[in-house]
């Protein structure tokens, strides 16, 4: 670690009143503004993950924090055995942590677990059973709140009309260039847009509820217990807000099923499989089942559409913007992107009828 990230994490150290073991700080995952360290507490050896809010996206963490902490009073006093990732305030009884240096940003503090693993891709019908199984439980360890009191953190986050609007402008202003390397999944999604009107029905449809959800359900964003193999909780409670259960089933489904990592452009990769896909949703029943309307039930297969649909146009309005939202590693990766969107979409369009044999 360099001694410019030495003195920046006894800086959030001492903000968050954490004495840190030394020789146990490390830098966790990558990127340039999304900045994660965990370490270990000399005083109580509990693990702590120091995390810097990407605030080009978040431009107000303390929404973030605040939902964090109704959620987690919530669940304190109606569900106290559920693992939750509840922040740890600072010193002086603060959420979010701003550096007094403005580009060394924010930050905030969660609860480690040791012994924990997260999965990119490729699992197993069980492991798709319990991960769907924590992302259903979340939702329905959280029914029963006043859905109005929470923030709306990112507006129109999984509003796939609003999405398809900007992906349509998105056609008009690109370089000439990136629309012609483009055009081939331009149409493919253009040639979608029925899922945007079903959205519309779907979205003026009193019984399928707003609720709490987590909104950012991919499968890297649960942790399996190295030992058992069993998911132990969810992580990345950024997007925490009011949304439809849809979307986080959706969610699921898009980013469980593939064979294929995210951006994987190669069209022979993306292969579906059905028994994550049976399992996964029985998973997420397991839990949620109770809580569904026949509106919403209606919707599981659907829901897998609807957001690779989004996913897809979302990276593709990306890359035809030049780039300014994902971060991106090459040329052409946000192209890559929404391709493995679109052929993933095909695939699980091809196998509706057996996919859809799989729910019953
Ligand atoms: C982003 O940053 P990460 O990987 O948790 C995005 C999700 C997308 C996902 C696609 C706030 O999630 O909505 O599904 O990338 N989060 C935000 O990989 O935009
Ligand atoms: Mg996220």
């Amino acid at each position: 670690m360099s001694t410019h990230d030495h003195d920046l994490v006894r800086t959030l150290c001492d903000a968050f009143g954490i004495q840190p073991v030394e020789h146990d700080i490390v830098p966790y995952g990558n990127g340039l503004v999304n900045r994660t360290f965990l370490l270990k507490d000399r005083v109580d050896g509990d693990h702590w993950m120091l995390q810097q809010v990407n605030t080009a996206v978040f431009k107000r963490p303390e929404l973030i924090a605040f939902n964090n902490y109704l959620a987690a009073e919530h669940l304190r006093s109606h569900h106290p055995g559920y693992r939750f990732m509840r922040g740890r305030r600072t010193a002086d009884g603060k959420d979010l942590f701003q550096h007094p240096d403005p580009e060394l940003g924010v930050w905030r503090v969660f609860p480690y677990f040791t012994n924990t693993v997260s999965y990119d891709q490729a699992v197993t019908p069980a492991q798709a059973f319990t991960a769907a199984q924590q992302f259903g439980r979340l939702t329905r360890k959280l029914d029963g709140v006043y859905v109005g009191a929470f923030q709306v953190i990112i507006p129109g986050f999984h509003d796939t009309a609003e999405r398809f609007s900007l992906f349509q402008a998105s056609i008009g202003t690109a370089t000439p260039d990136r629309r012609e390397q483009a055009h081939g999944s331009i149409d493919f999604f253009l040639s979608r847009a029925h899922i945007v009107e079903e959205f519309n029905a779907a979205m003026a449809d009193p019984d399928v509820r707003t609720r709490i959800t987590h909104n950012d359900t991919k499968l890297n964003n649960v942790l399996f217990d190295k030992d058992s193999g069993e998911a132990v909780c969810v992580v990345d409670l950024d997007t925490l807000m009011p949304g439809k259960a849809i979307f986080d089933l959706g969610d699921m489904i898009r980013t469980f099923i593939s064979t294929a990592s995210e951006d994987d452009p190669d069209p022979a990769h993306t292969r579906i499989d059905a028994d994550v896909f049976e399992q996964l949703v029985r998973g997420w029943n397991s839990e949620m089942a109770p809580l569904l309307s026949n509106s919403e039930k209606a919707l599981l297969y659907w829901s897998g559409q609807l957001l690779m649909f989004e996913q897809g146009i979302r990276f593709l309005t990306d890359f035809l913007q030049g780039d300014v939202y994902y971060r991106t590693t090459r040329p052409g990766h946000n192209l890559d992107r929404a391709m493995n969107q679109m052929f993933l979409l095909k695939a699980y369009e091809e196998r509706r009828g057996e996919l859809e044999s799989r729910l019953v």
